[in-house]
């Protein structure tokens, strides 16, 4: 089934230079960008966007860090997109995701800190959810590849 999911290229990708590097793999494998903007989220997005880790020990660094600096925001679109990109992802902890994946790839980590590289949505109600934080309908495109 044809899904969108949201994407976010994290300050260490935007920092590293590997915007172009990371949206190719999304691209090589056959899914359609449907909307792709920079964004310096907001301390209050950023609050809505990750409100399940709210209380857990990471939050405040996990926030701090996603308001940085600016962000690439994504829709990608395609059969099973949902799964896809988070196979195309890897696993959380960088050093944990396999080598050939986006994080296994380009992440990063020193300590507690964590440098993944990207977000994207685990579920379609989370994608529905992400989307509509970041995107008004009128800025996720309609069109064939
Ligand atoms: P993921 O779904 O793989 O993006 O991971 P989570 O939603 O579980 O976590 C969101 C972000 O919180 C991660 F990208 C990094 C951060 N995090 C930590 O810093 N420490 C943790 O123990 C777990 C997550």
């Amino acid at each position: 089934m044809s899904e969108r999911t949201l994407i976010i290229l994290k300050p260490d990708t935007v920092m590293r230079s590997n915007i172009g590097n990371v949206l190719s793999r999304i691209e090589a494998k056959g899914l359609k960008i449907s909307a792709l903007k920079m964004e310096w989220i907001s301390k209050e997005k950023a609050g809505t966007h990750y409100a399940e880790h709210k209380g857990k020990p990471f939050y405040d660094s996990l926030i701090n860090y996603i308001t940085s600096c600016p962000v690439i925001l994504g829709v990608i679109e395609g059969e099973d997109a949902i799964t896809v990109i988070r196979t195309l992802c890897g696993s959380t902890d960088p050093h944990k995701a396999a080598p050939g994946s986006i994080r296994g790839d380009f992440g990063y980590k020193k300590g507690n800190d964590i440098f993944n590289v990207i977000h994207a949505s685990d579920s379609p109600e989370s994608a529905k959810r992400e989307i509509s934080i970041f995107f008004k309908d009128q800025e996720v495109f309609n069109y064939n590849k």
